[in-house]
């Protein structure tokens, strides 16, 4: 009988590491980094409401889209922990152009590279709705100590060593897998440590919640607007529910915890989507899979077999409970 029931993040990580005799502890570590960054923005986004750090930053990202100060601050805080933690020889995140490449002494025979959402939902952060920080792990693939080329950075999906999502909602929960299924641990304040308390989650294999923007419905294929007029129907079995945040890590979350379908297909004036393979869409369907679910674009593609070739592509994404996504794509390919 264990004294206290409860495990925290540390404690688990260490006992999966336990199991495999070959871990040289750096994954660990990667967790350890993540984990203090996790604190630093949570600290953040509690406090932003009475810091100025809300509000435009006045710049745009390589998306395009109007940066808010705290998406820069999170992007520093990630950056700074991994840095110092040693362990990462590279970084790729929706805020920045190009690879980030950390060539400290510290970092140099590092093998690990993290691709990142520091703070995903930005839109959503001065209306006080819950936004959350994406995250994949992969080992680099050129000799370590060598400079990081593109080649390490552009992996498939299939090839991540671990992802996850930080949600930054009514608590603040870090949601992962390293491939032995997903478990999500919520941050205990008094304590300053992430407890386990969902283990093993596994996503319903079917549902009734679906999650798209539905103003882009004149846009979408006749497909999608097939199965969305479907969703729309009252009089089926069992009528679903439209739920959206506009945050993909608080719509995703809900839909892994209840069962659902989140939804960004491509539109007549965003040929490719909007969401980002490396930064969303992978690490996501990661989880998705390892929960029991289903990721692809619609069209049956898997999204973790998508090979990359640029760093800020984009994708189309349908991802839930299987049942929900194979019952979308029966509409989507029937034109
Ligand atoms: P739209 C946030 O900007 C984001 O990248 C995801 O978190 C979210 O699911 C999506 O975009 C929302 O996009 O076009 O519906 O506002």
């Amino acid at each position: 009988m264990r004294i206290n029931q409860v495990i925290s993040l540390s404690q688990f990580i260490a006992d999966q590491q336990s199991k495999h005799p070959e871990a040289t502890g750096d994954l660990s570590k990667i967790f350890r980094d993540i984990k203090f960054g996790a604190k630093i923005v949570n600290r953040d986004v509690r406090k932003a409401g009475l810091v100025d750090i809300l509000g435009a930053h006045g710049t745009v990202n390589v998306q395009g889209e109007e940066v808010k100060k705290l998406d820069i601050i999170a992007n520093e805080e990630f950056k700074s922990s991994l840095t110092l933690g040693g362990d990462c020889c590279a970084i790729i995140s929706e805020e920045e152009e190009d690879i980030h490449h950390i060539e400290t002494t510290l970092n140099q025979d590092s093998k690990y590279i993290i691709a990142m959402d520091p703070l995903d939902g930005s839109s959503n952060i001065d209306v006080n709705a819950s936004i959350g920080t994406i995250f994949s792990v992969y080992q680099r693939i050129s000799p370590v100590g060598g400079p990081v080329t593109m080649e390490d950075v552009l992996q498939k999906g299939s090839n991540q060593v671990a992802a996850g999502y930080i949600i930054y909602g009514s608590s603040t929960m870090i949601v992962f897998t390293t491939g032995q299924g997903v478990n999500a641990f919520t941050l205990d304040a008094s304590i300053g440590d992430f407890l386990l308390s969902h283990p093993d989650i596994q996503i319903p294999k079917d549902g009734t919640i679906y999650s798209i923007n539905d103003g882009n419905y004149d846009r979408f294929d006749q497909g999608v607007k097939n199965y969305l007029d479907y969703c729309r129907n009252s009089k089926i079995k069992k009528p679903y529910s439209a739920r959206y945040i506009g945050s993909m890590v608080s719509d995703f979350h809900r839909n892994l915890l209840k069962g659902g379908i989140f939804m960004y297909p491509s539109t007549s004036d965003a040929t490719e989507g909007k969401l980002r393979l490396m930064f969303e869409s992978n690490p996501m369907a990661f989880v998705t899979e390892q929960a029991g679910g289903k990721a692809t674009t619609g069209d049956g593609t898997r999204i973790l077999d998508i090979e990359p070739t640029e760093i800020h592509q984009r994708n189309p994404v349908f991802m839930g409970s299987p049942d929900m996504v194979d019952k979308a794509e029966s509409f989507i390919k029937v034109k």
